[in-house]
């Protein structure tokens, strides 16, 4: 069912065969992910109806997370929108020290009773952190937000492979939809892509898919 090359090359359905190999593909259980993912996957199957629409292309989903500061004042948005090929991410923040800050998925989606709450970045291929990493990145690592000197900042940018709308598939191995939900977080210092502790403290914090 599957063109012989899928089973080589995670990806390989984007250069091989036609389009609809993946609508045709009546298993949606797929192979071709690591262990814990197909696990997880196993799981969410049966229960999500989103699986099957995003093998039709349909998923259409947005969510906002609230940007807050550990006292609570509201620094603007980060809004999340699905395509088929990943997440459009787009930052509005304010009331912030200039400067480049790290910005991460963290891996819980819960930002009180403190910003600890996150937990780690969301990293679920268990590599290491940063750009630069040999066997790296994380899957939560982010650009570095850039906040000019009015304290505002805007950015938009692509993260592929991920989904806010619904359980891992093969066409987005890295679902925020996991069973504790996933959070945002801008740091105090800049990301050197390298080092987790190069970003800093914990400055601003939202949900962006809430812990159940
Ligand atoms: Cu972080």
């Amino acid at each position: 069912m599957m063109c012989p090359c899928v089973t080589e090359r995670p990806y390989a359905d984007r250069t091989c065969g036609p389009d609809r190999t993946r609508q045709d593909n009546g298993d949606p259980n797929m192979k071709l992910l690591p262990r814990p993912a197909l696990a997880a996957l196993a799981m969410a199957a049966a229960a999500s109806p989103l699986l099957a629409d995003h093998h039709e292309g349909k998923v259409e989903a947005a969510t906002v997370a609230a940007m807050k500061l550990a006292d609570g004042t509201d620094v603007g948005t980060i809004s999340f929108t699905q395509t088929g090929h990943g997440v459009v991410v787009t930052v509005a923040v304010k009331g912030l020290p200039a400067g480049k800050h790290g910005l991460h998925i963290h891996a819980v989606g819960a930002c009180a009773p403190d910003f600890m709450a996150a937990g780690g970045h969301f990293n679920p291929g268990s590599t290491e952190h940063g750009f630069h990493a040999p066997g790296g990145y994380h899957a939560g690592d982010l650009p570095n937000l850039d906040v000019a000197a009015d304290g505002t900042a805007m950015a938009e940018f692509f993260v592929p492979d991920l989904t806010i709308a619904g359980p891992a598939s093969e066409a987005l191995p890295y679902s925020l939809s996991d069973e504790d939900g996933a959070s945002i977080m801008i740091h105090a210092a800049t990301d050197d892509y390298k080092t987790m502790a190069s970003s800093g403290g914990r400055q601003a914090c939202g949900v962006i898919v809430a812990k159940p």
